[in-house]
């Protein structure tokens, strides 16, 4: 498949290897159009349904990792096309669709759409250049992938009040302490530690990373008793498993597991 706004590779030596994204608009900062997000969303579908590949990374270039939706392509959108989907908003929510764990890797602007499409992704690495924001109230418009509900679920009410009332962007160490990134590490070694996270994650039992992955999910859509419910009806299942006995007898007799993801 060629891309015109994005760039594919597949990267690592194991039996599982890892799917990379980077979003390539550079002179637009990475803005995100409806022929980006088409093109991530087919990317996206393709390495999920693609039995040799574990995780997805997705990033940007080392100024942006996507500085919003376009807006150049959004200024002169009537109510009506905004709403009927003519032309926003087109494939924002596939990502949720995927299976596979999505790792984003951002270094330079997160903003708008571009924070909102980091947010969607289950682990953010952020390099020490990174920078998040929703600066849409600057536009005269609100977030409208998500911003609103994941920005608070994030980092509490008040800074998220604070960033999406403001526009104020926030830092990569103000991100970490906030806890809307997992780690900061120094850009010039950004993708080889996402690489590295993701080469982690294909080497355990891929029905339990898919399973896991649902789960945590699941702490964001259902009470406390239904996820922990949820989860025991998973843990019961892997039980069911090769790879839970390949675990615990490799465990037992001290050596490393490997798992054949049956
Ligand atoms: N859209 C279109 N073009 C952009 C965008 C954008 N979001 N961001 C930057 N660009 C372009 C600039 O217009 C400029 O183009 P040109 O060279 O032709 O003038 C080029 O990228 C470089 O940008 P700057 O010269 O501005 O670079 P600076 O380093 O000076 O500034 C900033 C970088 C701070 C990132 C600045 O570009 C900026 O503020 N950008 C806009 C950020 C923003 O407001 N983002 C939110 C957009 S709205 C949104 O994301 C809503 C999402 C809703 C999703 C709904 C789905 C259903």
């Amino acid at each position: 498949m060629s891309y015109e706004c994005i760039l594919t590779d597949v990267r690592g030596d194991a039996a599982l290897k890892t799917g990379v994204i980077t979003l390539n608009r550079p002179k637009q900062l990475n803005a995100l159009n409806d022929q980006l997000m088409d093109e991530l969303g087919q990317a996206l579908l393709a390495f999920d349904a693609d039995p040799t590949i574990g995780c997805i990374i997705l990033t940007g270039s080392e100024k942006a990792f996507a500085a919003g939706a376009d807006i150049a392509a959004m200024a002169k959108l009537t109510h009506m096309q905004a709403h009927t989907r003519q032309y926003i908003s087109r494939n924002w929510e596939v990502i949720r669709q995927v299976r596979k764990p999505v790792i984003a890797a951002v270094a330079g602007f997160a903003l708008g759409g571009g924070c909102e499409v980091a947010m969607m992704c289950d682990i953010l690495l952020a390099a020490d250049t990174a920078k998040f924001g929703q600066p849409e109230i600057k536009l005269g418009i609100i977030p409208g992938a998500g911003g609103t509900q994941r920005l608070p679920r994030a980092i509490g009410k008040a800074k998220a009040m604070e960033l999406l009332l403001t526009g104020r962007m926030m830092g990569a160490e103000e991100a970490e302490r906030a806890g809307l990134v997992s780690r900061i590490v120094p850009a010039a070694t950004l993708m080889d530690e996402a690489l590295a996270v993701a080469e982690q994650i294909n080497g355990m039992s891929q029905p339990s990373v898919a399973l896991l992955k649902e789960c945590v999910n699941e702490a964001f859509e259902s009470g406390l008793s239904s996820g922990v419910q949820a989860e025991r009806r998973v843990f019961h299942s892997l039980f069911g498993t090769e790879d839970q006995q390949e675990g615990m007898d490799a465990f037992l007799n001290k050596r490393k597991a490997v798992f054949t993801h049956r």
